[in-house]
């Protein structure tokens, strides 16, 4: 075969330079033929030239044959999930939704990269998917910028990009988005403050508030959210600094309010449960009361068993969820492109709201009435 390849690229060679020499009527006749060396070196040449294009595209060819022999012999559908980290109860249940449905059994070769809240490292980690060749990358985006540069890259590798959870916001070179709506958990937990301090009888709100993630959308909506209400209803927000989502960053924010705003706080607002647990201990070791019934109303975001356990336990007065479980949409995702279908660009996973039965109240977010779940021992068998 390699002879024969050189064979006719040595033809197609010569054949080329003869009828370059052969020029139009005016061209200047053609030199004396080279004596016999010349000629020989010039073949020489050209068969060393031909034999490196053979080598060139028999390597080509080798690749291609391995390529089609990884895609083909497991037949297995190659994911590459950059998932956040491992911050907090609900990152423990997102990761553990991905792991279940996008296992071998079920038809995928699952590469997972625990990012650890590091937003270079997230991006390092999509790339060396896109190296490994993967069809389909999942991003769980720690912050919501700075995205483009990397999604173009996939885009030119023609690797299609779902988004999980939180959201990017400053690209759009990816397939679909699976997540839940921040500014409507935002919103929903002002209204319901609203409509609970109403009912209680409480004139004034001194909120505190412990952000997430700065700069992740689900930081951002919660904030902003809760925010809008707030700016409404004349309520102070007396500070907000960040606890990055977890337990302790809950506790050191906490630890330092109680010190700076000693007897002027009424209400907490924590971006998720994990810093709520953290909250709780600061205020526990500062002797401040909070729960129903108590001096400090303490609100939580993403509804985790623990944090029901809590709000069972009368600690945390309302929990809003924010769904974890959004793995089996995306599969839904990976499904319909792998058919050749195209899928919604933007799909919500729902989320409820938890309280004990004396703190639900009837409140409305954008003017759809919400309903609340009374917390249970069965509710808390069945959440995440
Ligand atoms: C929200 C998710 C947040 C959770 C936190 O969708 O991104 O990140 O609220 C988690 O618990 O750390």
């Amino acid at each position: 075969m390699k002879k024969k390849l050189i064979s006719m690229l040595l033809t197609g060679v010569m054949t080329a330079s003869l009828l370059a020499g052969c020029g139009g009527a005016t061209a200047p006749t053609a030199p004396a033929a080279p004596a016999a060396p010349a000629a020989e070196a010039v073949e020489e040449k050209v068969e060393e030239k031909a034999e490196e294009v053979v080598e060139d595209v028999e390597e080509a060819a080798e690749e291609v044959k391995e390529e089609v022999a990884d895609a083909g012999s497991d037949g297995l559908i190659a994911v590459g999930f950059a998932q956040v980290g491992h911050e907090s109860d609900w990152r423990t249940a997102s990761t553990k939704s991905c792991q279940d449905v996008f296992s071998k059994e079920n038809g995928y070769d699952l590469s997972f990269v625990d990012c650890d809240n590091d937003e270079a490292a997230q991006k390092e980690a999509v790339r060396s998917f896109i190296e490994q060749g993967v069809d389909y990358i999942i991003i769980d985006p720690i912050i919501a910028t700075g995205w483009d540069t990397v999604l173009t890259e996939c885009d030119d590798a023609g690797i299609p990009v779902i988004v999980i959870d939180r959201t990017i916001d400053d690209s759009d070179k990816y397939v679909s988005w699976v997540g839940s709506d921040f500014l409507t958990e935002g919103k929903a937990a002002g209204e319901w403050l609203k409509a609970y301090v109403d009912a209680q009888g409480i004139k004034e709100v001194n909120a505190l508030i412990i952000q997430g993630t700065i700069g992740s959308s689900a930081q951002i909506g919660r904030t902003d959210g809760f925010q809008e209400i707030a700016d409404r209803e004349g309520w102070t927000v007396l500070d907000k600094q960040t606890g990055d989502f977890t337990e302790a960053g809950g506790q050191e924010v906490m630890e330092s309010y109680c010190k700076s705003y000693a007897g002027k706080f009424n209400v907490v607002i924590c971006e998720n449960d994990n810093e709520a647990f953290g909250a709780m201990t600061a205020m526990d070791n500062a002797g401040v009361k909070y729960g129903p019934g108590n001096d400090v109303i303490l609100i939580s975001y993403d509804a985790c068993t623990a944090g029901l356990k809590e709000v069972q336990a009368g600690k945390i007065t309302a929990d809003f969820e924010c769904n974890p479980l959004a793995a089996p949409t995306v599969e839904g995702v990976i499904k319909t492109l792998e058919s050749g279908g195209t899928p919604e660009a933007q799909i919500l996973v729902p989320d409820n709201w938890y309280a004990l039965k004396d703190a639900i109240v009837d409140f409305s977010v954008d003017g759809n009435a919400q309903k609340m779940i009374e917390v249970t021992d069965e509710v808390i068998e069945a959440q995440y």
